[in-house]
C-alpha cells in the first residue's frame, strides 16, 4: 500500500483542489488530504469546517481520507507512513514557491513530492480569489463544489 499526503490550507477547497485529489486517488492506494493549520492566520473557515467540507465532497472517492495537522509536514508524513506529498502546479509562480519546499522536505526527511499539473480550465482558480470575489458580491459557484459554494456565500456573501 502506498500512502501519500495532499496538504494544503483548503480555505476553502475548490474544484482545482478536488481535481488533484481525484487524480491522486487514481495513482495511489491511500490518499490523506491534510488541512495544515497555520497558527498565524485566522482563515475564513475553521480547520474543522474545512475538514468537514472536504469530507463531504470527497465522500465518493475511494481511498481518500481527511485529516488535519499543525507542525512540520514531514513529521506528519513519517507518522502516517506516507512516502510522498502530492501538490498541484498551476503555473511558474506555484513552481517557484513549491520547488524549494520539495527540496527541503526531501533533504530533511527523504519525503518526495509528486507534482500534478492543474487541469487547464482550473489553472486560474485559488481559494483566495474565490474568497475575494465572493466578499465583493461576485459569483464563483461554478469553481467550487456545491456545498462549498453555499458555505462561502453564507460566510462572506
Ligand atoms: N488547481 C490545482 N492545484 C491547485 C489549485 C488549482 N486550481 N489551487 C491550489 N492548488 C494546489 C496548490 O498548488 C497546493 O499544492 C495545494 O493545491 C494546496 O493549495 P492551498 O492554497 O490550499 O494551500 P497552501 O499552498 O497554502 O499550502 C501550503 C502548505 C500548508 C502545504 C505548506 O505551507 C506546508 O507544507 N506547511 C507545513 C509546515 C512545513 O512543513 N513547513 C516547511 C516546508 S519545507
Amino acid at each position: 500500500m502506498t500512502t501519500v499526503v495532499c496538504p494544503g490550507s483548503f480555505d476553502p477547497v475548490t474544484l482545482g483542489h478536488l481535481d488533484i485529489i481525484r487524480r491522486a486517488a487514481q495513482l495511489f492506494d491511500d490518499v490523506i488530504v491534510c488541512v495544515v493549520a497555520n497558527p498565524n492566520k485566522q482563515g475564513t473557515f475553521t480547520i474543522d469546517e474545512r475538514k468537514a467540507m472536504i469530507e463531504e465532497v470527497c465522500a465518493g472517492i475511494p481511498g481518500v481520507r481527511v485529516d488535519s495537522f499543525y507542525g512540520l509536514l514531514v513529521d506528519y508524513c513519517r507518522d502516517q507512513g506516507a512516502t510522498a506529498v502530492i501538490k498541484g502546479l498551476r503555473d511558474s509562480t506555484d513552481y517557484d514557491y513549491e520547488l524549494p519546499m520539495a527540496h527541503m522536505n526531501r533533504s530533511i526527511a527523504g519525503v518526495d513530492t509528486v507534482f500534478l499539473p492543474t487541469r487547464a480550465d482550473l489553472a486560474f482558480v485559488s481559494s483566495s480569489l474565490c474568497r475575494e470575489v465572493t466578499r465583493m458580491g461576485g459569483d464563483v459557484s461554478h469553481l467550487l463544489p456545491d456545498p462549498v459554494a453555499l458555505a462561502l456565500r453564507e460566510r462572506l456573501g
